[in-house]
């Protein structure tokens, strides 16, 4: 992954012939850059402000005859994207749910169709109970043929609890049901599931919204298949102004992703990456880490 970013970053970087490296000699790079940015993926009016603030954080200063100034180049504006990924590391979701007194810890998962709520929601189900967290599963998806057995089926391969009612019933109701029979068990963690749906569906939407005003969760995590390019950046868009998010999941991330919608939607919403997906398996849910992200995307 990332392979096509870094090869781009490092030929645009050999384009570049600068005497100082100052804010006014960058600026006439500045479609080069932000072309190199939209190629890959990231939306066009977030590639313009990348570059703008990327300008900004440049403290001028004249390059030495025998400097590398492609290698200082490529430097700064690593470190730039390397600090906003960095300020956007969440603390871990087990430190968080362990902090709370009260008992059960709500965690709502929304996002588009078949971009993976399902899957990743079943992979935070297999970590928390790895960590000694007891998390019941809640099929809110009371829409799609196939939803409650699908979360089902991951609830029992790795003997997890189990709540649903039956399709057509109000998700909102299913939710608030399931928090009560949590709360009963003294369940640790409840991950509400909610029915994958367009953000152009303003019915869907609303009905998302009152399952979250009516359940209250600790927090909503959007989930976004990095393999979606700039349409995820809408969908982060759309998901903000109607439901809000707390956090974000990528997922696909084994494919070979551009890295754009990542960059788009962390750098517009500044909301904290906690996992990516990275495959199939239960196993396959990364927590997200700065560090490991800007080698992938910038090598070194
Ligand atoms: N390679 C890969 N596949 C994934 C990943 N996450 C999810 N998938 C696959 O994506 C497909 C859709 O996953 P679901 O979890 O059903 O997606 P969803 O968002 O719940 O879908 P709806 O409920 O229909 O909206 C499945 O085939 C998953 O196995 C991932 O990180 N990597
Ligand atoms: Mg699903």
């Amino acid at each position: 992954m990332f392979k096509a970013f870094k090869e781009k970053f490092d030929k645009l970087v050999s384009s570049i012939k600068l005497k100082t490296l100052s804010r006014d000699e960058l600026e006439k790079y500045r479609d080069e850059f932000v072309l190199f940015l939209v190629e890959n993926d990231v939306a066009f009016e977030v590639a313009e402000k990348i570059f703008d603030g990327f300008l900004e954080s440049i403290e001028e200063h004249k390059i030495n005859r025998f400097k590398d100034v492609e290698g200082e180049l490529k430097e700064l504006f690593k470190n730039y994207i390397h600090r906003i990924l960095k300020s956007l590391e969440p603390d871990s979701l087990e430190d968080r749910i362990r902090r709370l007194e009260s008992r059960p810890y709500k965690i709502m998962f929304i996002g588009v169709n078949g971009v993976g709520k399902t899957t990743s929601l079943a992979k935070v189900g297999y970590r928390l109970k790895k960590s000694g967290l007891l998390p019941l599963l809640v099929c809110s998806d009371t829409f799609r043929a196939g939803a409650i057995e699908q979360l089902k089926t991951h609830a029992e391969r790795l003997s997890l609890p189990f709540f649903s009612t039956t399709y057509g019933h109000d998700p909102a109701a299913v939710a608030y049901d399931a928090i009560s029979y949590a709360e009963s068990r003294k369940y640790d963690v409840v991950l509400i599931d909610t029915a994958g749906r367009q953000y152009s569906n303003v019915n869907l939407m609303n009905e998302l919204s009152k399952v979250a005003r009516i359940n209250n969760p600790n927090e909503i995590v959007l989930v976004l298949d990095s393999l979606t390019g700039y349409d995820a950046y809408t969908q982060a868009k759309e998901f903000h102004d109607h439901v809000g998010f707390d956090y974000l999941i990528f997922t696909k991330v084994d494919a070979d992703v551009k890295g754009g919608a990542i960059l788009t939607v962390t750098y517009e919403f500044r909301k904290p990456i906690q996992y990516l997906g990275v495959g199939q398996r239960y196993e396959d849910l990364k927590p997200f880490n700065s560090d490991e992200m800007i080698k992938l995307m910038f090598g070194g």
